[in-house]
């Protein structure tokens, strides 16, 4: 019996977006059909349900460089525990956001069992931004540099040991829309980016198999961490931040595809989908879609 496994853990937090609706995501891409989608590969399907999502505490008195940041804390340490719990019992975990901050619970889940995780993290944006260079305050555009050990120490040493990740196993794929810091970080680190540019003039197929190539290269399993602003709003309209000029719908699919070919999928997360600023659900149907496919789904 080794039927392979998947544990779906919705997150509906939107606390490190600023409230902006992507709470919501979980029931939009199970309502999309995830579970269905993934039993017809023939996965074992643990569906654990949502964590729980404490209301912002008041709003007077709190950091707006790091804007809730207690309850993404308390959420993220409560993630961790769960994927981890899930690994240890022989499960994908797979997990439904909620904005993107939910990546530090996860990968801090994750990273207890693999010594070198790689991490694909397909976005728009860098997620690379600490409250010092953040724009916004917001913690969904600080996950990324979290994981790698830079940011508030609460958020970095979430699971008890920093950094999950090292640069070397890490790259950025769809990345158009990146601040000023997260520039100087991703020199300073030596980060592998394929932005859209290179994404132009290379190929969705070729720009895989590089980026297969960095997180396959000495690491112990794989996490997808796919933001659904990485697709151009015309194909993933509802999601939290839309930036145009992004990846179509194909070569997103190619994408996922050559990833469920590489065979190295240990955890995953969607995150970003907003349901409220959605055409029919069309965005969470993509998630879906994508999900199906980097889990092994293929055309023939
Ligand atoms: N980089 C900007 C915008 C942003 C990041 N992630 C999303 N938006 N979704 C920031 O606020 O850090
Ligand atoms: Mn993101
Ligand atoms: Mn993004």
């Amino acid at each position: 019996m080794n039927q392979k496994k998947v544990a779906l853990i919705g997150v509906p937090m939107d606390l490190g977006a600023d409230r902006r609706g992507v709470d919501m995501g979980p029931s939009a891409m199970r309502y999309a059909g995830v579970m269905a989608r993934l039993t017809r590969l023939g996965f074992h399907v643990d569906d654990v349900g949502d964590l729980v999502v404490p209301r912002p505490s008041g709003v007077a008195g709190q950091d707006l460089n790091l804007k809730h940041l207690p309850e993404v804390v308390e959420v993220n340490r409560n993630l961790a525990a769960t994927v981890s719990e899930k690994v240890r019992e022989g499960y994908i975990p797979l997990v439904l956001g909620g904005d993107h901050s939910i990546a530090i619970g996860t990968i801090a889940g994750v990273a207890q069992h693999y010594r070198n995780l790689g991490v694909l993290w397909f976005d728009a944006h860098g997620d690379l931004n600490t409250a010092e260079t953040s724009p916004s305050g917001n913690i969904h555009g600080m996950p990324l540099a979290v994981s790698l050990g830079f940011g508030h120490d609460d958020l970095v040493r979430i699971g008890g040991f920093a950094p999950k990740v090292r640069p070397e196993n890490v790259v950025i794929i769809g990345a158009r829309d990146l601040d000023p810091g997260e520039r100087e970080l991703i020199k300073r680190i030596g980060l592998r980016v394929f932005t859209m540019h290179e994404i132009d003039r290379l190929g969705m197929s070729r720009v895989m198999e590089e980026a297969l190539a960095i997180v396959t290269n000495g690491t112990d399993g794989v996490h997808l961490s796919l933001d659904l602003d990485a697709v151009d709003p015309h194909d993933a309209p509802g999601v939290g931040t839309p930036v145009v000029g992004g990846l179509t719908y194909r070569e997103s699919h190619l994408a996922m595809e050559m990833l469920a070919e590489a065979g190295v999928l240990v955890s995953a997360e969607v995150v970003e989908v907003n349901p409220i600023l959605d055409v029919e659900n069309r965005t969470a149907k993509v998630a879906v879609a994508l999900i199906g496919s980097a889990f092994g789904e293929k055309l023939l």
